[in-house]
């Protein structure tokens, strides 16, 4: 008999359709009117053994109260911190995530950040479409990237990755995290502010959630200073987002690359105003090979629950 399965969010067409033949699947992410989707959870509270949602899915108590028979949440995304995991294990509901398959593409986009942000790269290529080169010469001197400082916020597996794409730029690499990492030859510091007074680039990699909120203060940013680039690919809540509009604004920080935001999909409007971001709709892990995988994952998270196999990528 075909278990039940609340998908909250899509993934990739073809791995959908897995889910499809393989559950009943309750498909609450084609629902957009609040009446229809508060009656479908309420249905599929009556039978729904499992859920699958990304890792900004609203799924606190309150939410997995009303699916008293979950046995698992599979989750599309690295980050999480939008799902109540801690209920879930109280709950007994296993939970699991998709790191590792999205970790190469979210370094390069963090890398294509820096270097874009801090080369003018939006910039440049306006300049020519533009016939500005043209008219006014040459496009105005950038900065050095390669060999310069570079402070990560969070050396995980991403920000990892990162810093062995910074080596290969000949950067010298700091990072920041409650304790020094054993086995990490990169220079540790315990305090972000201090980190970004060393640093030409501070690139925050550290995971979401309330324990690193506001983890890139004011003060930090203000340390970065008029020459520093910061770069976000972890979660908008892990900077002073108002404190960096400041200081992008009035020129105490110098640039800034961004895929991530507070209030995403509608970012602050302010930064479109800004000369000196760069900016990308939160989509660092957005590749056909990576979603592709992430999807794959999901698939394969509830095969294994169901056939009483270990879990693949669990996170309780
Ligand atoms: C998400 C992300 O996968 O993995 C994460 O934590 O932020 C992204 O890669 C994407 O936003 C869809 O959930």
């Amino acid at each position: 008999m075909k278990q039940d399965v609340l998908v909250c969010t899509p993934i990739r067409p073809e791995k959908l359709a897995i889910l499809e033949e393989t559950y009943n699947v309750f498909p609450l992410y084609k629902l957009t009117d609040d009446a229809e989707r508060e009656a479908l959870i309420d249905k599929a509270g009556e039978s729904c053994v499992a859920m699958v949602s990304n890792g900004h899915f609203p799924a606190d108590e309150a939410f997995l109260s009303r699916l008293p028979k979950l046995q698992i949440a599979a989750c599309s995304s690295v980050g999480y911190e939008t799902l109540d995991v801690d209920a879930m294990t109280r709950r007994g509901i296993r939970f699991t995530h998709t790191p590792d398959v999205l970790t190469d593409d979210v370094a390069d986009i963090a890398v294509l950040l820096m270097l874009a942000v801090r080369r003018n790269l939006v910039a440049g290529d306006a300049y020519v479409r533009s016939g500005d080169w043209g008219r006014k010469g040459m496009l105005p001197l950038t900065r050095t990237t390669s060999g310069r400082k570079v402070g990560i916020v969070g050396l995980g597996r991403i920000g990892a990755a990162i810093a062995k794409r910074c080596e290969a730029l000949g950067m010298q690499i700091g990072y920041y995290g409650r304790k020094p990492k054993s086995g990490v030859a990169y220079q540790y510091f315990g305090d972000v502010t201090e980190m970004a007074g060393w640093s030409d680039v501070l690139i925050a990699a550290a995971s979401g959630g309330p324990e690193t909120q506001h983890l890139v203060s004011a003060q930090a940013l203000d340390a970065l200073g008029p020459e520093g680039s910061f770069i976000n690919i972890s979660r908008g809540s892990v900077v002073d987002e108002g404190a960096l509009l400041d200081a992008l604004e009035s020129g105490k920080l110098g640039s800034a690359g961004l895929d991530v935001f507070l209030n995403e999909p509608n970012p602050d409007p302010r930064f479109g105003k800004l000369p000196n971001v760069v900016l990308y709709p939160h989509h660092a892990s957005g590749t056909v090979e990576t979603r592709d995988k992430m999807s794959q994952l999901v698939v394969d998270n509830l095969a294994a629950h169901f056939a009483g196999q270990p879990l693949l990528t669990p996170v309780n």
